[in-house]
């Protein structure tokens, strides 16, 4: 009989139902998904006792899989499983393998949370007192960098976007208010006319291509385009795991569409309407003044640079790999 916490696949439940949750957007965020996908695979491999290596490995494959198939657009994902699976090919024992998984995941966590501090230390020192900032949707990396600025006493306040469909912009609100940073929360199409009252955009990243293109939540290619109007730099804060080897070897980042009852309720629809939900956006480098990551600000042009230097030669391997 198989114990209760695994399915028939040996998979433990705490992975399905992290992956469930990234699925659903009970948890999200990209930062957030890819911490939570390697401590769902360390959770996997210290579950196995057994001592059959080729199950282990087929357990571990099982997991990798549905964590990366819950949610397509984040690289982080990709890049947070690939960094907990890393050299298990080569373990010749259960128990150097689970071990293996155990410190890369712990690795990997410590490391992006430390990253998310870095980065609001470094974006700090780009905002002065008395700066108006507008953010878009709801990231932790440019929260990071307004709430860091706040605690080195600088008076800012925050323009902060609705984020339709799932209106993240209220958990955004939520949290500058809990840090007592005062915010105005703002439709998405208000963003062009907020514009003339902001000093800076600082938007988070899902991912960043090899060519610079910033991947998004939907609507920040708008805020680009009027932040470049107005003449407001528009910074990205990111993670270097967030920049994409997949890109480096030619693939398209896809763009999630989800369902469209997230938007409107069809029976409010005349028969024959479509309707479509895309939920990310891709913002071009040439709108985009830099990119505020754990080692350095950085112009987008650098993407290939930091993929190759930080992600490894390696992932660009796996990527091709698929
Ligand atoms: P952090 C979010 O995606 C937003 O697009 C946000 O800008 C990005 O992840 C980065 O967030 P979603 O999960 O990692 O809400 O900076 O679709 O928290």
């Amino acid at each position: 009989m198989r114990p209760s916490h695994v399915d028939k696949d040996g998979v433990t439940l705490g992975l399905i139902e992290i992956a469930d949750s990234i699925k659903s957007m009970e948890i999200r965020g990209a930062g957030l998904i890819a911490r939570s996908a390697a401590e769902a695979l360390r959770e996997q491999a210290q579950e196995y006792q057994g001592d059959d290596l080729a199950e282990l490995h087929r357990r571990l494959e099982e997991g990798r899989r549905s964590l990366i198939s819950s949610r397509p657009t984040a690289i982080s994902l990709w890049n947070a499983v690939q960094a907990t699976l890393r050299g298990s090919s080569k373990a010749t024992e259960t128990e150097e393998l689970r071990a293996l998984v155990i410190s890369n995941a712990d690795r990997f966590i410590e490391r992006s949370s430390k990253a998310v501090e870095i980065i609001g230390r470094i974006g700090s020192k780009r905002l002065k007192s008395g700066m108006a900032v507008l953010t878009h949707c709801n990231s932790k990396a440019a929260l990071g960098v307004i709430k860091a600025a706040h605690a080195d006493g600088k008076d800012i306040s925050v323009y902060a976007t609705e984020s339709r469909p799932w209106r993240q912009g209220l958990l955004t609100v939520s949290d500058l208010a809990a840090a007592q940073i005062p915010s105005t929360l703002i439709i998405d199409s208000a963003v062009r006319w907020s514009m003339k009252e902001v000093d800076v955009v600082l938007v988070g990243a899902d991912t960043i291509c090899s060519n610079g293109a910033l991947i998004n939540k939907i609507g920040t290619s708008q805020v680009a385009l009027a932040a470049e109007e107005a003449r407001v730099p528009f910074i990205v804060c990111a993670e270097t795991y967030k920049f994409s080897p997949k890109t480096v070897m030619g693939e398209l980042v896809e763009i999630e569409e989800r369902d469209a009852r997230e938007i409107v309720d069809p029976r409010e629809l005349p028969a024959g309407v479509k309707v479509r939900n895309p939920i990310f956006d891709s913002t071009p480098a040439e709108h985009i003044d830099s990119i505020v990551t754990e080692i350095g600000v950085i112009s987008p042009y650098a993407a290939y640079e930091v993929i190759v230097n930080e992600l490894g030669q390696e992932s660009i391997f796996e990527a091709n790999e698929g």
